[in-house]
């Protein structure tokens, strides 16, 4: 049985991976005159604030200096800070409140393992911070998903091995992550891409306890097989 839970934020606790995107298409559209396609919105997802613009900037194959860069950085954040105010418990995606408490009810540890700095502020405005013993900083980590580091920061924090863990995901990017990290993957959504995880979920309101601890009691006995 798994004794942590390592959680994404944006598209799995909450439905604020849509304020992302639309902040980035607001400022492609405001300094650059662009329309940004949903391959970008895919490819912005779990990616870091800064990993993101670059993503952007490549795909409109415009340079800008680096105190454009990062005025470009600081006006995206205050944009979906401002689209967050009315932000509330109504934002958790469905099934998750059950799935946290069933969680909490089989004690296991919670931590969050987000690339969005803003995640501490959002789970107090979901109500949810009490129901996580750790949060992972993502400023504090060498690299960002794709790579591991986050995960292993978080399971760290719960005083757990990876291999001890589940770690859920809505990005391609986070599931690459969670693998690379020795966890336990599951993804929600319906990307292709995310079937490279142990286990895919096409919606927050499939994940279900049970499930998850069968498909993680075969992986780990094939592990040591
Ligand atoms: P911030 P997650 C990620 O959160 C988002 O998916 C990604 O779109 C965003 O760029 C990143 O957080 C950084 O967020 O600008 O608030 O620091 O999915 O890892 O919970
Ligand atoms: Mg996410």
């Amino acid at each position: 049985m798994f004794k942590g839970a390592l959680f994404d934020l944006d598209g799995v606790i909450a439905d604020t991976s849509n304020l992302h995107f639309k902040a980035w298409q607001d400022h492609a559209r405001n300094y650059f005159a662009a329309e940004l396609p949903p391959s970008i919105e895919e490819q912005t997802k779990g990616v870091s604030r800064s990993d993101s613009l670059n993503v952007i900037l490549n795909y409109l194959d415009v340079a800008v200096s680096d105190s454009m860069f990062h005025q470009l950085l600081l006006e995206k954040n205050e944009h979906y800070k401002d689209s967050l105010k009315q932000l509330s418990p109504k934002n958790i995606l469905p099934g998750i409140t059950t799935f946290i408490a069933e969680l909490r009810q089989h004690h296991v540890k919670l931590a969050l393992a987000s690339a969005s700095l803003n995640g501490p502020v959002i789970l107090e405005k979901l109500a949810l911070s009490e129901a996580f013993d750790a949060i992972a900083d993502p400023s504090k980590v060498p690299c960002g998903k794709p790579a591991p580091d986050i995960f292993i920061a978080a399971a760290k924090a719960l005083d757990l091995h990876p291999s001890e863990c589940i770690g859920i995901e809505d990005a391609i990017a986070g599931i690459t992550a969670i693998n690379e990290s020795g966890a336990f993957s599951v993804a929600v959504g319906a990307n292709p891409e995310l079937k490279t995880a142990d286990l895919p979920f096409l919606t927050t309101s499939e994940l279900k306890f049970e499930t998850i601890r069968t498909s993680y009691s075969l992986w780990q006995k094939e592990r040591f097989l």
